[in-house]
This record gives C-alpha cells, sequence and structure tokens, in this order.
C-alpha cells in the first residue's frame, strides 16, 4: 500500500541517544545508534522504498520521563522540542511531530504542550510512561488527581497522546529477577503499559475528559485480548472489585483509546484487536529503529483483511485523528 502514515517512529539526539543503549547487544549497538540520530537519509529512503508517507516522529525512551530534576526534564524537553520542530520544517510533506513532555511537572508539561501544538503545530505528545521525579520514592502515573488539570488541557487542545513504553523501576521488577529476557519489548514493556492505561481507564479520567485520545502501540500491550476478562470475571459474586470510574472499562477502551500496530506484526492479532476495539481505531506504526520498516510494510501491505480495512488503518484513521488533511 502507498500513502502509510507511521506514528511510533523514533529518533534521539546527541545526549538521548545513550539512553537507547542498553536495548541493543553490543554488535548491534552502532546500527540501532545510527538510525536513532538519522532522519532525512537512510529514514526517508526505507518510507520511499515501503510506500510511507509521513511520520510522526518522537524521542526516543525513556528520555525525559527518567530525569528526575524537573527543571532538567522540562529543560530536555524543550530542546528536543524545538529539534524536532527544526527537522519537520525541513520535510513537513514527510515528517510531522509529537512533543515529548515533562511530566514530572505537571504544570510545566501543560504548558509545554500548549507551546508545541501552537507555535510548533505539533499533531499531539508522546509520553515514555511513568515518570521519576527527585524526592518521591515511586513511579508517578498519570492518573494521579495532580495531573488533570493537564488532562484538562489535552482535552482543550483536542491532541491525542501516545502512551509508550518503558521497563519498571528496578525496585518494582522483582517478577523479572533471573529473567532479564522479559525486560523490554519481550513483556515488561507490555506489561507495564497496559496497567497504566488501566488505571487511567479506572480512575475516571474519561468521565471527566469524555474527549481524550491515548495511542497505546504494539496492538494494544494486550489489552484487546484480555477486555473482556477485565470486565466480566468472578460474575456470580455479589461485591465486584470497584474502580471511580463510571463505565464498563471496555466502553473507555472503544471510546478514548486508538491502538497501533508498532512491533507487533501479526495478522491473528490484528485481527482480535479489529473485533475488540473496530478497525477505526486502529493504526498503522512500525517503531522504527527499534522495528524494521520493510518487516512492518510487508507483512501490513499483504495481510490478509480487506483493503478498505486496510486504507484505513493504513492511512485515513491517521489523517483524521491527527488532522493531516482530507480523510
Ligand atoms: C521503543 O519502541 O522505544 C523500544 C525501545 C527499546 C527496545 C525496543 C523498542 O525503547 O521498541
Ligand atoms: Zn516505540
Amino acid at each position: 500500500m502507498q500513502g502509510k502514515i507511521a506514528l511510533e517512529e523514533h529518533f534521539a539526539m546527541d545526549d538521548t541517544v545513550q539512553g537507547s543503549a542498553g536495548f541493543a547487544p553490543i554488535d548491534d549497538w552502532v546500527e540501532l545508534k545510527a538510525r536513532l540520530l538519522d532522519i532525512h537519509d537512510r529514514r526517508l529512503a526505507e518510507m520511499d522504498a515501503h510506500g510511507i508517507e509521513m511520520m510522526l516522529l518522537s524521542l526516543n525512551a525513556p528520555a525525559v520521563q527518567a530525569i528526575p530534576d524537573r527543571h532538567r526534564a522540562t529543560e530536555l524537553s524543550r530542546r528536543a522540542n524545538d529539534f524536532l520542530a527544526e527537522q519537520v520544517a525541513r520535510r513537513p510533506d514527510r515528517f510531522q511531530g509529537l512533543a515529548a513532555l515533562p511530566m514530572q511537572d505537571p504544570e510545566a508539561a501543560a504548558r509545554e504542550l500548549d507551546r508545541c501544538v501552537g507555535a510548533l503545530r505539533f499533531r499531539g505528545a508522546l509520553v515514555n510512561g511513568f515518570s521519576e521525579l527527585a524526592g518521591v520514592d515511586h513511579a508517578i502515573y498519570y492518573d494521579r488527581k495532580e495531573f488533570w488539570p493537564f488532562w484538562s488541557e489535552v482535552e482543550r487542545l483536542g491532541v491525542p497522546f501516545y502512551l509508550h513504553p518503558r521497563n519498571p523501576l528496578a525496585k518494582d521488577a522483582a517478577i523479572y529477577e533471573g529473567h532479564r529476557w522479559l525486560l523490554g519489548p519481550t513483556w515488561a514493556f507490555g506489561q507495564e503499559t497496559a496497567v497504566h492505561a488501566l488505571r487511567l481507564m479506572g480512575s475516571g479520567l474519561f468521565d471527566a475528559y469524555p474527549r481524550l485520545q491515548i495511542i497505546l502501540g504494539h496492538m494494544g500491550e494486550g489489552l484487546p485480548y484480555s477486555m473482556w476478562r477485565v470486565d466480566n470475571h468472578n460474575k456470580w459474586m455479589r461485591a465486584q472489585n470497584a474502580y471511580p470510574a463510571r463505565r464498563k472499562i471496555a466502553d473507555y477502551f472503544r471510546e478514548n483509546f486508538y491502538i497501533t500496530t508498532s512491533g507487533n506484526f501479526r495478522t491473528q492479532t490484528l485481527i482480535d484487536a479489529m473485533l475488540e476495539i473496530g478497525a477505526d481505531r486502529i493504526l498503522f506504526s512500525a517503531d522504527w529503529p527499534f522495528e524494521n520498516i520493510d518487516h512492518a510494510a510487508e507483512w501490513f501491505d499483504t495481510a490478509a483483511i480487506s483493503e478498505g480495512d486496510r486504507i484505513k488503518i493504513g492511512r485515513d484513521n491517521a489523517r483524521a485523528l491527527f488532522g493531516l488533511g482530507e480523510a
């Protein structure tokens, strides 16, 4: 398929690239690093070769979210967003921007998003999971009440918020002890991000701000496959686990979430996701440079779905969601 739009596609700057080093064996790091630091050469050639018209670019992970000093986190966000805006300005027909945000400081995050959408014309934000903050001994998740004014601003601006994975803090990763192969994209990314998304759904956030739209990668981080069970476990028991939100979790999933195909190029999984969340809420993505564009595109272009669904997932849904022109 020509004209695809991809939106979980990362770049790095010299002072953030090292944060990705731990994710590649030493023999592959030279390649991964070069891919992360490139925007206009190899990346564009890959896009041309595999029918990707447009990438929405975002900073590598965990970057800003792993900086405990809120002023430094804010400063890095601004610098990364300014750098990205310059890159987008060179090829606005091929690249658009998603903002990095200093969630350690919800007010600063709201101000930075406002600047990115207003002055830099970014299309939304991509945040790498929970934030670390000096003096706080736990991961900070964004269902907490101090974030609600931030979410109110996201809703007012009308832009999507991509909740991208990161690994759990060491102190929260006891279950992976002796099994480090499960960290990162194998399993821990998905578990971490799925729980964060469920926290948002159960918190009542989407009752307060019903127009919020959250994007999850990796075909929904396992949530489509578990959506029925989340709402229906042990139904004979008279007292069900209570949460502050008013509706079923699946209702929020289907009305406030989009998912992408990033890093999960499997037709069986896509079809389950289509049955749970619908083809209107699925968006093609690759997860370059961690995944290959040829792997993503060759799978997607030939996956056993209808041509109508392919065009929606490959292009039209993203055009509508991000206001990229006539759908
Ligand atoms: C990512 O998408 O950000 C990512 C990493 C590290 C390993 C794999 C991966 O940051 O997809
Ligand atoms: Zn990614």
